[in-house]
């Protein structure tokens, strides 16, 4: 099929989505753990993802669905046109915060990401990509990524990696922090390659992050000049949880090389 007619298509359907869940505020939220006592799951996570399997189902024969509730598809390899769903990211500020959460899609053909879309619905900003066309938010091309340096970069970063953890060195995530302009830390993987992608920050790193986490903005920054990787350099996972760094190619190789030593 055309991409664009499903651009088209899969932008009305996010926008959809998006009324389910405003329209959700007003109701009460039951709300479960997961893996532990702070990884959680709405009902509106799993309606959510429940709503985007029934319509590509419908409308898409033939295509799989691997998405974060695991209502879609069991996928074990990234034959033919795969759709991988984060119904919610942000599962946390969208309980907490009421904001600060997304819809995140990336639909893949053979494993060569075709079309990237992450939704802040609570701001209505729709970041989209079509590869090889550029990345847009509300339609509007973002410019490619600009030079800049460690020390003036803001790097994307979740507090809890610079606690004592199994994956990197203390001292590694101290001085990484002490060397750059600014840290921040969003709670959506999807929102902060969002923002990496208009250049509101220029580094994003996560120890562990999931296909669905970046499968989205993976294409999206790609378009505009972002490298994506795991912490050995290698093109991001899409089938299974790994470590994540997305970056300005300035910054990329700089912080996976001096700053990134995996215990
Ligand atoms: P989620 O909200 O869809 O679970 C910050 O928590 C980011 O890490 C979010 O994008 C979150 O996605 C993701 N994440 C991945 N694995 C997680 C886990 N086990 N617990 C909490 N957040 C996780
Ligand atoms: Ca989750
Ligand atoms: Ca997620
Ligand atoms: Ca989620």
């Amino acid at each position: 099929m055309d991409l664009h007619v499903m651009d088209l298509y899969i932008k009305s359907l996010i926008k959809e989505a998006g009324h389910i869940i405003r329209n959700s505020f007003v109701t009460e939220l039951i709300i479960e753990a997961k893996s532990d006592a702070n990884d959680l799951v709405t009902n509106m996570d799993k309606e959510i993802e429940q709503f985007f399997i029934t319509r590509i189902r419908r409308d898409f024969p033939g295509h799989r669905v691997f998405g974060e509730e695991g209502l879609g598809d069991v996928i074990e390899d990234l034959e033919g046109m795969v759709w991988l769903l984060d119904p919610i990211d942000g599962t946390m500020n969208f309980i907490h915060q009421k904001s600060n959460f997304a819809i995140s899609l990336g639909v893949y053909e053979d494993g060569v990401g075709k079309l990237g879309y992450i939704y802040d619905v609570v701001n209505d900003n729709l970041y989209h990509a079509v590869e090889g066309e550029g990345a847009y938010i509300n339609d509007e091309r973002l410019a490619p990524l600009t030079e800049t340096s460690l020390d003036k970069s803001i790097v994307g970063i979740n507090a809890t990696w610079v606690t004592p953890n199994r994956y990197i060195r203390h001292e590694d995530s101290i001085r990484l922090i002490r060397d750059v302009r600014g840290t921040r830390s969003y709670g959506s993987a999807a929102l902060e390659l969002a923002f990496l992608a208009t250049g509101r920050i220029d580094a994003y790193i996560s120890m562990r992050l999931s296909p669905w986490d970046i499968a989205g903005g993976i294409i999206i920054a790609r378009e505009v000049g972002a490298i994506a990787t795991n912490f050995s350099g290698e093109p991001a996972n899409l089938l299974k949880q790994d470590t994540f760094i997305a970056a300005n190619p300035s910054v990329h190789s700089k912080i996976l090389n001096e700053y990134i030593h995996l215990k």
